[in-house]
């Protein structure tokens, strides 16, 4: 018996690991990507599309998946980058964008009309700031009920945060959305910031050197595309590459890669004067309802293995990049 393809979109602020989470849902044979929506996060808008753009040559699939473009700043603040953190997110690479045009329906209209096709089915995977999926809610009232689940990637689970001391970069950027979207009544689960990533998805040197030495096309565009946030990690301490988002479609599709997930009611601050964007997780103790299951430990040497099984196959790239 053949499992049943998991259909999803992936809502993204293309840069870094957001690329590699992206191959993860073109590449991965029981995901069904039915698009990919882009919302104001990490780096320049129009930098984070040749981003996607590029990550889908590389993974052979041009042409085959539409880019959907979203909101282009948060809800009610200025927009924040991630530039010092990420370079242009892809360590540079180009390639000829003749032709690479985004599908003219915004992004908001397409997470609507494709959970409103298939009620009860859609997971999106949400790797960037919740602007998108906030939005949504406020459009179509039926669109929190078509949602099959959300796997979002944000916040930190009592823990120190990476761009804040208290907060986790997308909470931290749209902080109203966030809110708004834990509010809303889905279905989410919770890949945190710490300590789940830094204990379990930093790759250091000699993972480093292994991708390497795949030696093909998608290994080579990983090394690249990591490259300038492996600097940055180092200068603050972490001991390697970073890859929450690769991990947050990873677990969607892969659940056996979970160890152990809590029950949490998770709550994003808007209004504090040194913790914007901080997710207060409450455990259970608090008197109030869990709203998300938040995963608290899983394989990493499982999900290591699994990223290296995707970057180590071979596909046709439509065009040369560089
Ligand atoms: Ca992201």
């Amino acid at each position: 018996m053949t499992t049943p393809k998991v259909p999803l979109v992936i809502d993204t602020d293309t840069a870094q690991d957001d690329c590699i989470a992206l191959l993860v849902g073109l590449l991965d044979p029981r995901a069904d990507l039915r698009a990919i929506t882009m919302v104001a996060g990490n780096v320049g808008f129009d930098q984070q599309i040749r981003n996607a753009f590029l990550t889908l040559n590389v993974a052979g699939r041009l042409g085959e998946v539409p880019i959907h473009l979203g909101c282009r700043r948060p809800l009610v603040r200025p927009w924040e980058s991630a530039e010092n953190v990420h370079g242009d997110g892809v360590g540079g690479m180009t390639m000829d964008m003749t032709g690479c045009d985004p599908d003219p329906e915004h992004a908001v209209d397409t997470l609507i009309r494709l959970a409103a096709e298939s009620p009860g089915e859609l997971t999106i995977v949400c790797i960037g700031p919740l602007t998108n999926i906030a939005t949504a809610t406020v459009k179509d009232p039926t669109f929190v009920d078509n949602v099959k689940a959300l796997y979002v990637m944000g916040g930190s689970n009592n823990a120190r945060g990476n761009i804040t001391a208290a907060a986790e970069f997308n909470f931290y950027v749209d902080p109203e959305a966030a809110k708004a979207v834990f509010a809303a009544g889905f279905d989410i689960t919770v890949i945190p910031w710490a300590p789940l990533t830094l204990e379990r998805a930093v790759f250091g040197e000699r993972q480093r050197d292994e991708i390497a030495a795949l030696d093909t096309p998608l290994s080579r565009f990983f090394t690249r595309a990591c490259a300038a946030t492996l600097e940055f990690d180092r200068s603050v301490g972490i001991n390697g590459t970073t890859h929450p988002d690769s991990l947050t479609a990873a677990a969607l599709l892969h659940p056996e890669l979970i160890r152990r997930v809590g029950q949490y009611h998770v709550d994003v601050e808007t209004a504090g004067e040194l913790t914007r964007g901080y997710a207060a997780m409450s455990w259970g103790v608090h008197g109030v309802e869990p709203n998300a299951s938040v995963v608290e430990d899983v394989d990493g040497p499982g999900f290591y293995t699994y990223l290296c099984d995707v970057l180590g196959r071979n596909f046709y790239s439509a065009r040369a990049f560089s």
